[in-house]
C-alpha cells in the first residue's frame, strides 16, 4: 500500500473542501493526513480497506472524544456512514467532522435526530427513547422497578416535545423543541463532543499546518 503523495492530497483537499461547509483547503489536507494515519493503523495486513470500520470508528469516538455509550456511538457511526456501506470513507469522515466539530445549530439538530432515530424510520419512538435513556441514566439500586422511572421520563419528554401528539417524535417535533429549548438538543444522550475535546483534537490535527 503506497502512501498518498503530497500532490494527490492537495488535489483531493481542493475537491473535498468545496463540498464541506466548515473547513478550508489547508484544514482538509490535515484531516486527510489524520485519516490516513488512522486508516493505516487499521490495515496492518497490508490490504487496502474501504474506510474506518465500526470498531475503529468507535475507538476514535471513545479515545479522542470521551464517548462511552455504545448505542450512541453506533448512532454516530450510522450518521457519518452516509452511503451505509459499513465504512466511514475519507469524504464521509471530513463531511461528518464538519458538523461534529463546527456544525451550526441547524446542522446539529439534523445530526442529533439522525443519531437518536435508531432504526432509521424518521421517527424517535417511545421504545427508542426508552432504550437510550435507560442506557444513559445511572440506576438507583434501591428502586423496586427501575424501568418505571425511565418510562415516566419518556412520558415527560413526550409531553414536552411531541407537538403533534402522535406518541413519537418527528423531525419537526424535535426541531421545534430544540429551538424553544437548546438544551434538548442532546436530550437522549451525549452525541456531540465538548469544547475541550474539540479544541485538543483540532490543535493536534491542524498544528501540522503551522509547522510546514
Ligand atoms: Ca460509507
Ligand atoms: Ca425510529
Amino acid at each position: 500500500m503506497s502512501a498518498m503523495n503530497r500532490k494527490m492530497i492537495q488535489t483531493l483537499a481542493e475537491t473535498i473542501s468545496k463540498q464541506v461547509e466548515h473547513f478550508n483547503k489547508d484544514e482538509v489536507q490535515c484531516l486527510i493526513r489524520a485519516y490516513n494515519v488512522l486508516l493505516g493503523e487499521q490495515s496492518v495486513s497490508g490490504r487496502a480497506v474501504p474506510g474506518l470500520d465500526r470498531g475503529k470508528f468507535r475507538s476514535i469516538l471513545h479515545n479522542i472524544f470521551g464517548m462511552t455509550d455504545d448505542m450512541i456511538m453506533d448512532g454516530v457511526f450510522r450518521t457519518f456512514d452516509k452511503d451505509n456501506d459499513s465504512f466511514v470513507s475519507m469524504k464521509e469522515w471530513i463531511q461528518g467532522l464538519s458538523v461534529f466539530l463546527r456544525g451550526t445549530l441547524d446542522e446539529k439538530i439534523k445530526y442529533c435526530f439522525h443519531v437518536y432515530d435508531l432504526n432509521g424510520d424518521n421517527y424517535v419512538s417511545r421504545e427508542e427513547m426508552f432504550h437510550m435513556l435507560k442506557n444513559s441514566l445511572i440506576r438507583q439500586p434501591t428502586e423496586e422497578d427501575p424501568d418505571e422511572g425511565i418510562k415516566d421520563l419518556v412520558e415527560i419528554t413526550l409531553k414536552k416535545m411531541d407537538h403533534d401528539h402522535d406518541g413519537r417524535l418527528s423531525f419537526t417535533d424535535f426541531e421545534k423543541s430544540v429551538r424553544e429549548e437548546n438544551l434538548l438538543l442532546e436530550a437522549f444522550g451525549t452525541c456531540l463532543p465538548d469544547s475541550t475535546s474539540i479544541e485538543s483534537f483540532e490543535h493536534q490535527v491542524f498544528k501540522e499546518q503551522v509547522e510546514q
